[in-house]
């Protein structure tokens, strides 16, 4: 701001607390949040550990912060700046992510603190059945957990089978005994309720990550079913499906919370956990098939995908398969984290911030069917087949165990030819958890067969239970840009 005083760093420090003042930098500007921090959404506790010093570190960790109406809310307390040398010369803010796994160069980078990145397109094409653990998406929303807290020998997890009971710890070696647990495969998709986000924003922009196609994966994973470990810490067998037939306000949860929080410097934030829940039902159905997970394609866990343990919820959103899981609670309401409360969940397209009521909506569980052409890729040239046919490929997967009935393809929208489906050998359509690759070869319409000319390819999906993807994007829009699952249109170019 023109005429705003020059602050010193020294000045900024000794306005640390409520009765002296609460001053912060961001960048090179100063802010005196005093008269705010009571109104602070995250409260007042948090907001006090930046408190006479730089808020940037506590941004990079909390990304919900990262959005013009806050940064707006901030500009409003703006009292001055610090001087060009002083603010180049600041030591640099703490990086909570420099402790993150290496990562393969091929992923498809969308946000690199916290790490999220797609399946890249290219290994989407390969149709290969397993997604290579190095290749399979990444959506962590905080630093990958570190330290004695992961490490397979010292790993504990707490399971409280009910309110007001003591906690039973299971160590890793309890998990993997054999004696005691089964073993359980399951080959499963993990698929971001954004994906696809990025069509969305071509009708209007939406707030979310950005996330093409790629957002989804399958992986076989290996680990112990939770309804045996459920059973074995002493929780009835039948206590959820009986709690489901008495309703709604009587249906038991299973609240799961991750080890991984926000960090800054020295300091961690206990409340700011990661932490989703299911129905206490589909924890304890034998056909849902939800497992602890410590094997991921044959190999250990990796630590971006929850390593040692991860609570595998087959057939729902992403969001829902906690990983780096600490504790399992049973409990009588859903898990009151904000990734279960105020996200995740899909308005209609006429609901904008100002009216989104969070809490008349479910949170998202079983996802809905979609599909997505992985080959020929989007804006690319493309030879036609000598019998006038254009051969693509491509994805398809439904929610809640629902198998893939049908994936057609158009050039037009109009006429439709049906994809040639890769189905997993012995899976049934009613407990599917794992997607559904599809190739086709489309006939191009004679008047488009010239080189040089556009070619619109569509791809819609229908499930088993004949749940078909809508046409339009403009229909499913909402805020947070989620459930994107309208046809999907790539536009080529037939090779001149
Ligand atoms: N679990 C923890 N503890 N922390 C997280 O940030 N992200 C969730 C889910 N489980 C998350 C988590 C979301 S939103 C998705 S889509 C999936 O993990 C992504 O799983 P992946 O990174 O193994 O692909
Ligand atoms: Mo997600």
């Amino acid at each position: 701001k023109p005429g705003e005083p020059e602050i010193k760093f020294a000045d900024v420090k000794k306005h640390n607390s409520i009765d002296k003042g609460i001053w912060v930098t961001y960048r090179d500007g100063v802010y005196d949040i005093t008269k705010f921090v009571q109104n602070h959404p995250g409260g007042l506790e948090r907001i006090l550990k930046a408190a006479g010093g730089q808020i940037d570190p506590f941004w990079a960790m909390y990304a919900q912060h990262n959005v013009a109406s806050v940064k707006d809310i901030l500009g409003e307390h703006r009292i001055g700046h610090l001087s060009e040398v002083e603010y180049k010369n600041l030591p640099p803010p703490f990086d909570p992510y420099q402790m993150d796994p290496k990562r393969d160069p091929e992923l498809l980078v969308q946000a690199a603190k916290p790490f999220n990145a797609e399946c890249p397109l290219s290994q989407l094409a390969k149709q290969e059945y397993l997604t290579p653990n190095e290749k399979f998406f990444v959506r962590n929303h905080l630093p990958v957990p570190t330290g004695d807290i992961v490490d397979p020998k010292k790993y504990v997890l707490e399971i409280i089978p009910g309110e007001d009971q003591e906690p039973v710890k299971l160590t890793l070696a309890d998990l993997q005994d054999e004696k005691r647990f089964k073993r359980k495969k399951v080959s499963a998709i993990v698929q971001c309720s954004g994906n696809r986000r990025e069509d969305q924003n071509s009708v209007a922009q939406v707030e979310g990550l950005t996330w093409y196609t790629g957002a989804i994966s399958n992986a076989e994973w290996e680990g112990v079913a939770l309804k045996d470990v459920l059973d074995y810490v002493g929780v009835p067998r039948d206590l959820g499906i009986n709690s489901e037939l008495e309703g709604e306000d009587e249906q038991l949860h299973l609240q799961m919370e991750g080890l991984d929080r926000p960090k800054v410097g020295e300091w961690r934030d206990t409340k700011g956990f990661y932490g989703a829940s299911i129905p206490l039902a589909w924890a304890q159905d034998p056909r849902r098939d939800v497992i602890l997970t410590f094997k991921m394609n044959g190999e250990p866990l990796p630590a971006d995908h929850g390593a040692p343990v991860r609570c595998l919820v087959p057939g729902v959103a992403g969001a829902r398969s906690v990983k780096w899981l600490n504790k399992l609670i049973v409990a009588s309401e859903e898990s009151q984290s904000h990734w279960q409360q105020n996200d995740y969940k899909a308005f209609n397209n006429s609901t904008t911030w100002e009216t989104a009521d969070f809490s008349s909506l479910p949170a998202i569980q079983d996802m809905p069917v979609n599909s997505a052409i992985s080959w020929p890729s989007p804006k690319s040239l493309v030879q036609l087949t000598p019998d006038g046919c254009v051969e693509m490929k491509g994805w398809a997967w439904s929610g809640g165990g629902r198998g893939i009935a049908r994936v057609d393809v158009s050039a037009d929208g109009h006429t439709w030819t049906e994809a040639e489906l890769k189905r997993p050998e012995g899976q049934s359509l009613t407990r599917t958890w794992a997607w559904t690759l599809w190739t086709a070869k489309l006939p191009v319409p004679a008047d488009l067969q010239k080189p040089g000319k556009a070619l619109n390819l569509i791809v819609k999906a229908v499930d088993a239970q004949y749940n078909v993807q809508p046409e339009s994007i403009e229909s499913v829009w909402n805020i947070r840009g989620v459930l994107c699952n309208g046809w999907h249109r790539i536009q080529v170019t037939i090779q001149p």
